[in-house]
């Protein structure tokens, strides 16, 4: 059977290290990532050496700015690992699930290790793991890196995941929604010019959409799209700019925090609000 490469992915903080320590034991090699000094670390599962664990930057975002955001996103966009398991800290729920939201629009399965549980736990909060799965469409696993709990349950069930087609993406606005499927209809089975015999596939349009919708630059580049096209492309962000009045990339990031701030109410239950609806 096939190596299977589970990518680890969070942000700073989210436990990351610990997690992969654990995974890992002593079966790990540590590197540089080519072309910057930020350390790469890979190594092999301690209960199944077929399964190969890369960690990758903490980030709290795929955007192109830090050479951690483009060690990760280039390697998550080229390299395409089998599944990610998605270290979130769970006393930062909001600004952990940004960055799970983008990674649920590469078109690769991901999991959700909820870390931090024991100390969720002293403050007295509890999430509900299923609603939360529920509502972004994934499984998640609650995790605590530091007291060894739930670790093999995360990794066997990324395994099991990533057999499985990628989550369904969120789906945000309408008038974004039918900005992001014109985008796609332009770019569909486009080559990308980065990876030799690539091109965009029904798993990666809409990342590459919401890239294009953006204006990221190093898609647009990367795409060998016609002058024409960039022009229809460049109308679309622009009268989706003027309809909902505000720039393309700020729609994009008040979408996402809108799901999850909605998502995140409904999940997360402190002892505190319970005293509160008794009062
Ligand atoms: C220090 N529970 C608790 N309680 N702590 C955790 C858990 C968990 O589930 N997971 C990780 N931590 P990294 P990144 C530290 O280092 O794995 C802790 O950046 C300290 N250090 O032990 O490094 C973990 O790789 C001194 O804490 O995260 C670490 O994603 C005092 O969270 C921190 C207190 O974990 C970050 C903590 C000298």
């Amino acid at each position: 059977m096939a190596n299977k490469i589970v990518a680890l992915a969070g942000n700073p903080n989210s436990g990351k290290t610990s997690l992969f320590n654990e995974l890992t034991g002593a079966n790990q090699s540590v590197g540089n990532w080519p072309g910057v000094t930020v350390e790469r670390k890979e190594g092999h599962y301690r209960k199944d050496k077929s399964v190969i664990i890369q960690d990758l930057p903490g980030i709290y975002s795929l955007a192109p700015y830090t050479p951690e955001e483009v060690v990760a996103r280039n390697y998550l966009l080229q390299e395409r690992p089998d599944v990610i398991l998605n270290v979130v800290d769970g006393t930062n729920l909001e600004r952990n699930l940004y960055l799970s939201l983008q990674l649920m629009d590469l078109g690769i399965p991901v999991v959700v290790a909820l870390n931090m549980m024991d100390v969720l736990k002293k403050q007295k909060k509890e999430i509900n793991l299923e609603k939360l799965a529920y509502g972004l469409g994934i499984k998640i696993v609650g995790t605590s890196a530091v007291k060894r709990q739930g670790i093999d349950e995360a990794i066997e069930t990324a395994i099991k995941v990533a057999d499985q087609p990628a989550p369904q993406p969120i789906t945000y606005d309408p008038r974004l929604e039918t900005a992001l499927k014109e985008i796609t209809s332009i770019i569909e089975g486009k080559n990308l010019l980065s990876i030799a015999g690539r091109s965009v596939t029904p798993e990666t349009e809409r990342w590459y959409s919401m890239k294009l919708f953006e204006r990221d630059a190093q898609v647009l580049a990367d795409l060998a799209l016609t002058s024409a096209e960039k022009k229809e492309i460049d109308e679309i962000v622009s009268i989706t700019e003027k309809i909902i009045g505000d720039d393309s990339e700020s729609i994009l990031i008040n979408e996402r925090y809108d799901y999850i701030t909605k998502l995140v109410k409904l999940c997360v239950i402190s002892q505190e609000d319970f005293k509160l609806t008794l009062s």
